[in-house]
């Protein structure tokens, strides 16, 4: 079967080019009590939040605030899933840097390159949406801007695994970082203009500028760690790196899902839709037949 995205061609090709096994490279992980910790802990923690969503949502009645609950959760879904990919080493690649890299020529395992935690940038994609849709319906923002936030985030996710991917070129893996790092501006902007100002509006503020912080700030904190690490200048380590990252995942994900999650449980009228919420015709009443 041929792949049908360059993306896909890229990551067929650097799998079948990888020297390792999948098998060591599970031992690989689990050599580096580090790394293997900075995976575990986070499975861990998507784990308590998952189950820890449902106890807390579990007399939710308004549609709105279920939805968000719902974003919250399946931001642990997508993170449970991405961390047993990087674990198990079916999401973790061997990869030669291009020339010029400052990690050029590195073994890892007796493997010419470096670790490449390519599942990090591909579950992004499915995570970060779910980020986007539950602080936009808190703020009271619309569709139009939710959806808008949510491609952006998918493109600035799917850029930023060519990056990773791309050994052909030194400039060209600071070009796609280059691209992505646009795409996450259009995203900062909605979040810091719009959305600040649709809070102020919907009576969310309060809520809206913790989480805004948390978002924001965290969200910088990934590309320079890329930056920093293994991927870029290779100033950091990959265990490291492994750690900034899931660190990184506690405050974006984790700690937003429950300070956001304490505030929904108690169904302030800001954060309500009411029973017509979603339906198109408020108030219809079908006759009958
Ligand atoms: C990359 C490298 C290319 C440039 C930019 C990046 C930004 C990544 C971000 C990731 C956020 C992830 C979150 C995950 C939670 O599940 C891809 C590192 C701008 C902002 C919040």
């Amino acid at each position: 079967m041929s792949p049908s995205t360059p993306i896909a061609f890229a990551v067929q090709h650097i799998l079948l080019e990888n020297g390792l096994t999948q098998a060591e490279l599970f031992e690989y992980v689990f050599d580096d009590t580090a790394l293997a910790l900075s995976f575990v802990l986070n499975i861990a923690l998507a784990g308590v939040t998952i189950m820890g969503i449902a106890y807390l949502g579990r007399n939710l009645t308004d549609p709105r605030a279920k939805i968000i609950a719902i974003s919250l959760m399946l931001i642990s879904v997508v993170s449970i899933s991405s961390y047993s990919g990087l674990t198990s080493g079916l999401t973790l690649s061997i990869i030669e840097m291009p020339a010029g890299h400052p990690a050029e020529g590195m073994t890892t395992a007796g493997e010419d390159g470096v670790l490449t935690m390519w599942g990090r940038y591909l579950t992004w994609t499915f995570s970060t949406p779910f980020i986007l849709i539950a602080l936009g319906m808190i703020a009271g923002s619309n569709w139009t801007k939710i959806l808008t936030t949510c491609a952006f985030t998918i493109a600035m996710c799917v850029t930023g695994l060519a990056a990773a991917l791309t050994t052909s070129s030194l400039m060209m893996r600071w070009w796609w970082f280059v691209i992505s790092s646009i795409f996450f501006l259009v995203i900062v902007y909605v979040i810091l203009v719009d959305w600040t100002a649709e809070a102020e509006r919907t009576g969310t503020a309060d809520l809206f500028s913790t989480l805004k912080v948390l978002t924001v700030v965290g969200w910088f904190g990934y590309p320079i760690l890329w930056a920093l690490g293994v991927e870029g200048f290779a100033v950091l380590d990959v265990a490291i790196t492994s750690w900034g990252y899931s660190i990184l995942d506690i405050i974006t994900k984790y700690i937003v899902t429950f300070v956001a999650m304490f505030y929904v449980i108690d169904e302030p009228s800001a954060i309500t839709g009411g029973d017509d919420y979603g339906t198109s015709l408020p108030e219809f009443t079908p006759a009958d037949d």
